[in-house]
């Protein structure tokens, strides 16, 4: 998987890729990632990137010119995927959407800064919008490593010895089940005993009801959208 980053501040990205999973990814080359310095695209000596916005008001706006420029600069590889815009307006990013993406063999992410970027950017170059979540960011830089983190984990070999996908929370739309290790006993508190008993399937239903215990208490939301077994119905009946 190839990933494009245009940015403004590629420095951001480079400590936080070298290291965990994703690190050892790129080292063994399952994952690339290139920074594109926006500013190398801009003219004049001056190297200006941004400017005033039409209409007046705070803040400056993302030039056109060289966001276009890098993003013809950028090699599509075969069966390239989208290129992707942050910013607070665009549709909340989804595990689903990681999954789709994780099938992309280039994706390529425009980072705004200031007040974000000039629409016609939005309106020629760009064929997705996202947001992370609803809270403001200063761009789209965090964003795009979150997206980045996301879409990498799910690329087969990548997580390699590190625990299968599948049992992580949304993978099977709930959230996980408490997790505990050594010591048993810590201030006191122990260790549910199942835990220590070796019984695989009792472990294995007292985690799954932790889980939907736990999904329905936090985030009933996720529980609606879930698609629950037969096993799962009758657990949740089981609490109520
Ligand atoms: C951004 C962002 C995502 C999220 C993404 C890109 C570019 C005061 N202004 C700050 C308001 C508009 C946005 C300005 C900062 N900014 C924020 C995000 C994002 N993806 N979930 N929150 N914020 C840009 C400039």
């Amino acid at each position: 998987m190839k990933f494009d980053v245009l940015t403004l501040f590629p420095d951001m990205f480079t400590s936080y890729l070298r290291e965990g999973i994703l690190g050892r990814a790129i080292e063994r080359g399952l994952v690339d990632v290139a920074l594109l310095n926006i500013r190398d695209f801009s003219r004049g000596v001056h190297r200006v990137v941004d400017d005033r916005p039409y209409g007046g008001g705070e803040g400056m706006v993302m030039k056109a010119g060289p966001i276009f420029r890098a993003l013809q600069s950028v090699e599509r590889v075969e069966g390239y995927g989208p290129v992707v815009l942050f910013s607070p307006q665009g549709e909340p990013f989804t595990q689903d959407m990681a999954w789709d993406m994780a099938e992309c063999r280039q994706i390529i992410f425009v980072c705004g800064r200031y007040e974000g970027v000039d629409e016609r950017v939005r309106s020629t170059c760009v064929n997705m919008e996202l947001s992370i979540g609803d809270y403001v960011l200063n761009g789209g830089e965090l964003a795009a490593m979150v997206v980045i983190e996301a879409v990498s984990r799910l690329i087969p070999d990548v997580l390699g010895g590190e625990r299968s996908n599948l049992e992580d929370s949304f993978e099977n739309g709930l959230l996980e089940y408490p997790h505990y290790t050594r010591p048993r006993v810590f201030k006191d508190l122990e260790v549910p005993p199942v835990l220590l008993s070796g019984d695989h399937e009792k472990i294995r239903l007292w985690r799954k009801k932790q889980s939907l215990k736990r999904t329905r208490e936090r985030r009933a939301d996720l529980l609606q959208k879930a698609e629950l077994s037969l096993e799962d119905k009758a657990i949740l009946e089981e609490l109520t």
